[in-house]
């Protein structure tokens, strides 16, 4: 059983032990119907407190049973609820660390509440593509008002317990002992004549309820598009408003059900298990001890070397900066001042935090001043005989047990790490730009990287905030070498019969940030040239349409020209298409001797996603990436795949694999077709109706 039960004082403690966060799954609700009908019988106790073990008071409902016969079987938590709510001796509530979702709803339906300072409350359902299905959406505006609790339901977002201490949520705040304040506090409850309070009893108090959600929901409706739980908040909270406490439930348990089957919500669920499942490597143990990271060195202090610094800045870890010139380094640290100047102007951070964060940087022009860092990542120019210099002579100067981490997006990080005498404290630290921003951190593991330098990157990317994949040696990591094979597919549209405008606007209704058009201009088109002309060195074999280099050769490089693939207002950045670059597309593929054709926005979307797909199998396959949703969380976080969708392995499932291949075998058969080998594992999980994930 999930739940302890012991008896304190004439009181029954109700203690919810379902480790990692006491998820309400089957046997932890088991146990408090249990407890609750246990306490009921025994005339020794006057009232009952329920509280969690461990690190959390109830992280919810246990999301793992979700679209499983379990989360189905009685009791559900809308009969703990009832049995909780309906409970002739007191209920108490003592929370701590965390109250959400369905821990949440199950505190608002006790009769008292009291909390621990600094614990996270919040009805985070809508993360999950869900609303909150066990009463939240009926209870919680009459806890704390109609604008509050709309806010948390429409935001997920945790408020600290502090705040919402005179917010009618609680009855008490724990001073010093949670356990004791709460046994206290049933103990003088059970002194009253029951009926004891209830939320549901209380009436929403507000002056305009009506044009107050109707303002909200079209609000909320703007703002997401693509999401449909959001919506159906505000109906859920609305429908409790106009039609009472009753009604409002039933309407919001018919929604959870809807919504519970939704892609979206499968998506939103695979993403938040994604992320940490991301955290974890197969064959390193979770215990493994890790290396003291207290001081960091950054070597280069341009904008990839200065957004890097920014992130450890952040997080109270001093940075030593290092620079070849003076004058670099000096822009170096203006620049990251003016970042934190636009952050301190949009009111994000206070100008002391600034300073403080500033303090923590020790610029530097001499290697010598990096021997007491305990991780040096260098952000040098992406070129294999660069990387060596920096490599020999950090070999020199690092102390002993320093974790030595390249930046590098494409080069080998196994000849990185032969640099040095000490291969296996080398490891790769992708950031992607801007570094300080920027969610996604590839780690790439050479073959000879120590298991616990992968553990201490792995905790640290935490600490600064960044989901962490891990990536095998292969040119372009997880996320490049994928996304060159959509760029391919993106160009041979171009010289088949489509302009860039029209792949752009396709894929970005698929829902990407940015189509591969755009997404080149900004980055600068001269990168994707100086990898291509590498590649015809290297593969002369690799067919590559060159209507890029076409482009690059007429000084079109992006935003940063004020022209690319499409024409750009001096200071402005939308992206106007070009009539010079159309006519250069046209006159490529006249000269080709290519027919163009008119492409249809299906082709474009299928084209762009199979060839991420396809290249993420392979990648699987080689074991460069160790699971499907490490992959995906490289597209959601790296590259502005839409989060609704899942990741590009998780929607080939929800397409269905057998499609997509089809789909690819398709593609072979026509032009440009030899781009297209199918990867022979999504053949043959094709053939056995199997999923990556
Ligand atoms: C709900 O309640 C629906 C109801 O309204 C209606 C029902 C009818 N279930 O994040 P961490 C696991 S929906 C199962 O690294 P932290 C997590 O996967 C639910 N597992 O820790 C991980 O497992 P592993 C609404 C869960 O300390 C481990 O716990 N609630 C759940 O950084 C540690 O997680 C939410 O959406 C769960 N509910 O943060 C809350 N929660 O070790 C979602 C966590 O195997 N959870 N796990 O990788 C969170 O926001 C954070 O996990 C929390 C702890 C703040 C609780």
């Amino acid at each position: 059983m999930a739940v302890d039960y012991s008896i304190r004082d004439g009181v029954a403690v109700i203690t919810l032990n379902n480790p990692p966060v006491n998820g309400l799954g089957l046997s932890t609700r088991t146990g408090i119907v249990e407890g609750v009908a246990r306490a009921a019988q025994d005339p020794a106790i006057t009232a009952i407190v329920i509280t969690g073990a461990g690190k959390a008071f109830s992280g919810g409902a246990d999301i793992t049973e979700f679209n499983t016969p379990a989360a189905l079987q009685e009791p559900s938590l809308d009969t703990v609820i009832k049995t909780v709510e309906q409970s002739t001796k007191p209920v108490v509530v003592a929370i701590h660390s965390v109250a959400m979702g369905g821990g949440l709803e199950l505190a608002l339906s006790a009769h008292y509440r009291i909390a621990a300072p600094g614990a996270q409350i919040a009805l985070p359902e809508v993360k999950l593509g869900i609303l909150p299905g066990a009463g939240g959406t009926q209870r919680l505006p009459r806890a704390i008002g109609l604008e509050a609790a709309l806010n948390m339901i429409v935001s997920g977002a945790p408020v600290l317990s502090d705040k919402l201490a005179t917010s009618g949520l609680f009855d008490a705040m724990a001073k010093s002992d949670l356990l004791d304040e709460a046994i206290a506090f049933a103990r003088k409850a059970a002194d009253k004549p029951g009926p004891h309070p209830l939320v549901r009893d209380r009436k929403i108090e507000h002056p305009n309820a009506e044009g107050f959600l109707q303002f909200s929901r079209n609000t909320v409706a703007a703002m997401s598009k693509n999401y449909p739980a959001p919506v159906k908040c505000v109906d859920a909270i609305a429908m409790g408003v106009k039609q009472g406490f009753d009604v409002g439930l039933a309407f919001e348990r018919a929604c959870f059900v809807e919504l519970v089957q939704t892609p979206e919500s499968h998506a939103l669920r695979h993403a938040f298990f994604g992320e940490r499942a991301a955290s974890k490597i197969p064959d390193v143990p979770s215990g493994t001890a890790v290396r003291e990271i207290a001081e960091v060195a950054v070597i280069g202090a341009g904008t990839m070397g200065g957004g890097i610094a920014m992130n450890f800045l952040n997080a109270g870890i001093p940075v030593t900066l290092l620079e070849m010139k003076q004058d670099a380094l000096d822009r170096g640290l203006a620049t990251i001042r003016k970042n934190y100047e636009v952050q301190l102007k949009k009111g994000k951070l206070t100008a002391e935090k600034l300073e403080a964060r500033m303090a923590l940087i020790r610029p530097t022009l001499s290697y010598d001043d990096l021997a007491k860092a305990d991780l040096i990542i260098e952000a040098v120019f992406e070129e294999l005989g660069v990387k060596e210099q920096v490599f020999k002579r950090l070999d020199e100067v690092a102390k002993a047990g320093a974790i030595l981490a390249s930046n590098t997006s494409t080069l080998d990080l196994n000849k990185i790490a032969a640099f040095t005498k000490r291969p296996q404290d080398v490891v790769g630290m992708h950031f992607f730009s801007p570094a300080n921003v920027m969610k996604l951190l590839e780690v790439v593991r050479g073959k000879d990287t120590a298991k616990d330098v992968l553990a201490t990157v792995m905790q640290l990317a935490k600490k600064i905030r960044k989901t962490a994949v891990v990536s095998g040696v292969c040119d372009g990591f997880i996320g490049n070498r994928m996304i060159e094979q959509y760029i391919r597919q993106a160009l041979y549209m171009l010289e088949e019969g489509a302009l860039p405008a029209q792949i752009d606007r396709a894929i970005e209704k698929f829902g990407f940030a940015m189509g591969p058009f755009r997404m080149s201009d900004l980055a600068g088109n001269d990168i994707g040239w100086a990898i291509r002309k590498r590649r015809y060195q290297e593969q002369p074999d690799l067919k590559y349409s060159q209507i890029a280099d076409r482009l690059c050769e007429s000084g079109r490089f992006g935003q940063k020209t004020g022209a690319g693939w499409y024409d750009y207002k001096p200071g402005e950045r939308a992206a106007l298409p070009s009539a010079l670059v159309d006519d250069m597309i046209l006159a490529y593929s006249n000269e080709a001797g290519i027919t163009r054709r008119k492409i249809r926005d299906e082709e474009i979307v299928e084209r762009l996603v199979y060839a991420l797909v396809n290249e993420g199998a392979k990648i699987l396959a080689e074991g460069i990436a160790s699971k499907a949703s490490d992959i995906d969380m490289v597209y959601l976080t790296g590259y502005g795949f839409p989060l609704w969708r899942g990741g590009p392995m998780f929607y080939a499932d929800t397409v269905g694999l057998y499609n997509v291949a089809r789909a690819i075998r398709g593609y072979a058969r026509e032009a440009n077709g030899d781009a297209w080998q199918i990867a022979p594992s999504l053949a043959a999980l094709a053939d056995e109706h199997g999923t990556f994930n």
